[in-house]
């Protein structure tokens, strides 16, 4: 455990969360694809931060470029504060044109542009995570096989199945692990030469000893046919002349499976945030071994009351959290973010309620995703009508609904 703790003080953690994430649609139009909330009271990006304290990583740095200001505002509230004057924090490092005269290319683009201040801080590992997966991991593991197994670089991956692995880079490996062959979203993924059906995807983290990721960035940096990133370019080209190393992820808890989720799609973020309701969720929130931190400002504690005919106001197999009203209405198998309001008369199912928002008498929504500040006005049907509802909101592949206050002329809430 010494050799793991050293090695975790020894380490630079680099969260990117600078991507668009187009595939959620207009949740990612005013904010990036880390700053989206996540299980009721997080945001994405507070998974890979979580982990870091949890595998004890001090020194943090986020790498912000794409809609920033509201995953700014909350790594700053959350994660601001974060054990100063122990050599322990998280740093935010906006695009901001120091080297270059462009904004950040590709991911390791991203990372050359903070080459100064990586030196800076002398880590003999640098660690790069990805701001937008929700997962637990132990990164001291990682670190240790990194280290054992004297990589250059090793790249965490996941068994997933062949047919979703084109979204992702895909590797073959020999019997020790070592990588050879990482194709980034290729068209026919191959199968795992001992389970068909079954490939094994890069989860777009990686550890580089901090020597080699140096002399990997300038060299792709002078390649003017690079993309500069790190699954298109960078792993790939280093295959062959390096020592690329594939770390499996295991459960830290469980040490079996593993629950790790790239939420990028409307209908990913609604089954991944009802799947945390169940009785035993494969992520499981409330487990005191490895808790998940955040921000969230002072609340009451969420109120279920009888409106003033009698009707009783019900949530159940439902999360919810500080700061709702649920009067005299009923809400099962769903989320309610902060400081929701669910008026007399309205039934809310297999729906995911960001906060802020405020659902009117007599309104009827089933599998919906509301984002932040909607003001759903008194007996709306959503969810029961897909070519009704896609005359006015999003509707995912699997029916899912997306409402957001734009779609329904209102005002985004400003300054909450
Ligand atoms: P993608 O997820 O498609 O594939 P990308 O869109 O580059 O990769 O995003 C990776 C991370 O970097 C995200 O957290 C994103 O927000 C951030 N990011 C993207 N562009 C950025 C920029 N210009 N500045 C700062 N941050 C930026 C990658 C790998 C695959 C792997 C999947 C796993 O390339 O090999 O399988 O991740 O999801
Ligand atoms: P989050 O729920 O992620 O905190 P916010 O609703 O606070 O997102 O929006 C993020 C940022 O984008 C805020 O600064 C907000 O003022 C701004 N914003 C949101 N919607 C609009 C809009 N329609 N026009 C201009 N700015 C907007």
């Amino acid at each position: 455990m010494r050799f793991v703790s050293r090695l975790t003080r020894q380490t630079l953690a680099l969260v990117l969360a600078g991507g668009r994430g187009s595939r959620l649609y207009d949740l990612t139009n005013w904010r990036a694809k880390p700053a989206v909330p996540f299980g009721g009271k997080f945001r994405i990006v507070d998974f890979p931060l979580s982990n870091c304290v949890n595998s004890g990583i001090g020194r943090v740095g986020v790498i912000t470029q794409y809609k920033a200001h509201s995953l700014i505002r909350h790594v700053q509230r959350a994660w601001g504060t974060f054990r100063p004057g122990m050599d322990e924090f998280v740093e935010l490092l906006p695009a901001q044109q120091r080297i270059e005269t462009s904004w950040y290319e590709g991911t390791a683009d991203a990372v050359m542009q903070n080459l100064d201040i990586i030196k800076a801080h002398g880590p003999e590992y640098v660690l790069i995570l990805a701001g937008d997966h929700v997962y637990k991991m132990d990164y001291g593991t990682m670190l240790a096989a990194h280290v054992e197994q004297e990589a250059d670089v090793t790249v965490g991956c996941v068994e997933v199945p062949v047919e979703e692995a084109s979204a992702f880079g895909v590797m073959s490996v020999n019997s020790d692990y070592l990588v050879t062959e990482f194709l980034e979203k290729p068209e026919n993924p191959k199968d795992l030469p001992d389970k068909p059906g079954r490939t094994l995807a890069s989860m777009g983290i990686y550890v580089f000893s901090t020597r080699i990721l140096f002399e990997e960035l300038e060299r792709d940096h002078e390649l003017t046919t690079s993309s500069h990133d790190f699954g298109k370019d960078i792993i790939p080209s280093m295959i062959a002349r390096r020592r690329v190393v594939a770390f499996p992820f295991r459960d830290p808890i469980r040490e079996t499976g593993a629950y790790w989720r790239d939420v990028g799609t409307i209908d990913a973020l609604w089954q991944a945030n009802l799947e945390l309701i169940g009785v035993s969720p494969e992520l499981d929130l409330y487990d005191p071994e490895w808790p998940i931190w955040t921000y969230q400002e002072q609340l009451p504690p969420a109120k279920f009351v009888f409106d003033e005919d009698g009707r009783r106001g019900t949530a159940v197999d439902s999360m919810v959290a500080g700061g709702c009203i649920v009067s005299g209405a009923t809400v099962r198998n769903s989320l309610l973010f902060s400081q929701v309001r669910v008026h007399s008369y309205s039934e809310v199912n297999d729906s995911v309620i960001f906060p802020d928002v405020d659902i009117g008498r007599n309104c009827e929504i089933r599998r919906a995703v509301i984002d932040r500040g909607c003001r759903i006005p008194e007996g709306s049907r959503i969810g029961f009508d897909p070519e009704a509802d896609s005359e006015r909101f999003h509707v995912s592949p699997k029916g899912i609904v997306l409402v957001t206050p734009e779609m329904l002329e209102q005002d985004y809430p400003h300054g909450l």
